[in-house]
């Protein structure tokens, strides 16, 4: 039996430190906590309720969906639509916004979301994750909101966070002042706070890049990959290690844990192919990135921080390197140099 906080218990307790605080924000994250729960069964059944394998169609970056694409972006929009604390969402897996639909009130806050972050490892049974972002609707919220709405700095985000769906369920979390971390207890249905104030070490001995794009990488990511390679004889004078899950949630939930660089980042493939990246800015790099900064690390795109990018469309891509502050410092230092 559990006497632990719970995540509801928590966030309430938290907007009681908010002067003002209408109840309007606790209850939109708590609506995503059902989201995510939801889908976290959906996950865990996998093949006894067939829901693994190809959709057969496309979303907007011309990426081939799941069916678990689809049904956990309709779990994520049912469960946020209906109370009136939304003016609008948007989804990787939606070309538009997604405008509150006119028989339910409209709220003062924008939510974006990733619904199955890493979904081509649901065929192989490895870890996924759901990715969300809330920022405040500027301006006239009650008219049907478009992307211009969206199209805000990572700054300027109310709350982030996400799910991960791996041997445990977890929901890390931040509103702006510090991230903490639940663990859902299955039997009874709730989150429990299992890692309070969780931090970042500012040095790290573990990098995560896809090791395959190599010959496509900028001077000053190869120079840094090369520098962890060679160990202890080498620039660094330390070994490294090395890790690729494939989930950002998973790799970023990892450095949270124990430290860590995660890369993404810009390449002379995507270059050559006029794209800026490969994760999108809005519902992947600035929440991950508000993480993150919370949590003592550090998110850029090798050039600028992440989140003082200025969107440009929803589905923005943008380069990512984050983690650890000081090595994510050093990549920084490696392209000024450059
Ligand atoms: P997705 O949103 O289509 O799942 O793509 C994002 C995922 C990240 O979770 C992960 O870091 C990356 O794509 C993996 O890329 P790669 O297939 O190059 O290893
Ligand atoms: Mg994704």
């Amino acid at each position: 039996m559990h006497n632990g906080t719970t995540i509801t218990q928590f966030i309430i307790e938290e907007q009681r430190h908010i002067e003002g605080a209408t109840g309007d924000f606790t209850s939109l994250l708590n609506d995503i906590v059902t989201a995510c729960k939801v889908i976290s069964n959906m996950v865990n059944k996998g093949e006894l309720i067939g829901v693994l394998g190809s959709a057969g169609s496309e979303n907007v970056q011309g990426e081939t969906q799941k069916k678990l694409d689809i049904l956990t972006n309709e779990v994520f929009i049912k469960s946020n639509e209906w109370a009136g604390h939304l003016a609008a969402m948007a989804s990787e897996e939606m070309d538009d916004v997604y405008p509150i639909p006119d028989k339910y009130p409209r709220g003062k806050y924008l939510l974006t979301f990733d619904p199955l972050d890493g979904s081509s490892n649901t065929d192989v049974n490895v870890s996924v994750g759901t990715i969300f972002s809330i920022l405040k609707c500027p301006g006239e919220c009650s008219a049907r909101p478009g992307a211009e709405g969206f199209l805000q700095a990572g700054t300027e985000q109310v709350a982030a966070g996400y799910a991960l769906y791996g041997p445990s369920t977890m929901m890390v979390l931040t509103t702006g002042n510090g991230v903490n971390g639940f663990t859902l207890d299955a039997d009874i249905g709730e989150f429990i706070l299992t890692n309070p104030n969780m931090t970042i070490p500012a040095d790290t001995r573990e990098f995560a890049i896809n090791a395959s794009n190599m010959r496509h990488w900028e001077a000053p990511v190869k120079r840094y990959v090369d520098e962890c390679l060679a160990g202890k004889t080498g620039p660094r004078g330390e070994d490294f290690n090395m890790r690729w899950v494939a989930s950002m949630v998973a790799e970023v939930h990892r450095i949270l844990m124990r430290g860590g660089i995660f890369m993404y980042p810009l390449d002379e493939k995507m270059k050559a192919k006029g794209t800026e990246g490969k994760l999108r800015l809005l519902y992947e790099g600035n929440p991950m990135s508000m993480i993150v900064e919370q949590a003592g690390g550090a998110a850029s795109t090798g050039r600028e921080r992440i989140m003082e990018v200025k969107p440009n469309g929803l589905h923005q891509r943008v380069p990512v390197v984050l983690g650890s502050k000081n090595e994510v410092e050093r990549v920084v230092s490696y392209h000024k140099e450059d």
